[in-house]
């Protein structure tokens, strides 16, 4: 076969639909942050999920606005052997910690500080505790002196278990005495008092968006009809 100019052309003019197709048959690494709006709720029935274009979420940037403010968030772990979370940086000397509950707010494991002399707190990838399919999961980020509950148990030990003993930086599990039941709401130890900590959660192994949009649908379906005529134009050409 001899390829001539209008060839050329043809296939130069498909191009840029081709590399279209396939980034979005590829789901390309394109990475998303997330801002809270508002105030993120602390129920499962009020958590705040992050939107965007389809990629990797990559941070979660919000403000704990009060010493018992909790900030859940409606997270899709797309990948569970390497999700990880961590709070890498506060705009002060919030002592906060971070729990993931699945679907069903049941806790999987949480912690309060990655390191010692750190207040910041870590969710390691691959730990036993940790997401074991993808799927729908609620991270939560709290101030120290409001620990989860469940039923009618109100100590700060009630749900994850050590919350407030040393050493700090072990993986909390919730093996307390309401354990076993799902996140029910948050004890509020001390009087509430307004204080604002930015804080910044990044993630590993997390997506927004899992489900391509109809557009996206609409706009594959239309690049493959639009290479098939091209494909069945060249065919006429060289017939
Ligand atoms: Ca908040
Ligand atoms: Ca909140």
């Amino acid at each position: 076969m001899k390829l001539n100019t209008i060839h050329f052309k043809k296939i130069a003019a498909s191009a840029p639909l081709l590399i279209l197709t396939l980034a979005l048959l590829a789901n390309p690494a394109h990475a998303v942050d997330w801002t809270e709006i508002g105030d993120a709720g602390q129920l499962l029935s009020t958590a705040q999920m992050p939107t965007g274009d389809e990629g990797r979420l990559r941070n979660i940037y919000g403000t704990i606005s009060t010493n018992n403010d909790v900030d859940l968030f409606r997270i899709y772990i797309s990948n569970p052997t390497t999700f990880s979370a961590g709070i890498s940086s506060t705009s002060g000397n919030l002592d906060s910690g971070l729990i993931l509950f699945n679907e069903g707010g049941y806790a999987l494991y949480g912690n309060d500080d990655a390191m010692l002399g750190t207040r910041v707190s870590s969710l390691p990838a691959g730990h036993v505790n940790g997401p074991q399919g993808p799927g729908w999961y609620n991270l939560a980020i709290f101030a120290l002196g409001t620990p989860p509950v469940s039923g009618d148990g109100f100590t700060p030990d009630h749900y994850m278990f050590p919350n407030v003993s040393s050493p700090y930086t072990q993986i909390l599990t919730p093996t307390g005495p309401g354990g076993a039941a799902p996140l029910a709401g948050w004890a509020q130890l001390d009087d509430t008092v307004a204080i604002s900590e930015d804080y910044r959660i990044r993630l590993s192994g997390v997506t927004v968006s899992p489900v391509p949009e109809p557009e996206t649908y609409a706009m594959l379906l239309a690049g493959l009809g639009l290479m098939g005529t091209m494909i069945r134009r060249r065919k006429g050409f060289i017939g």
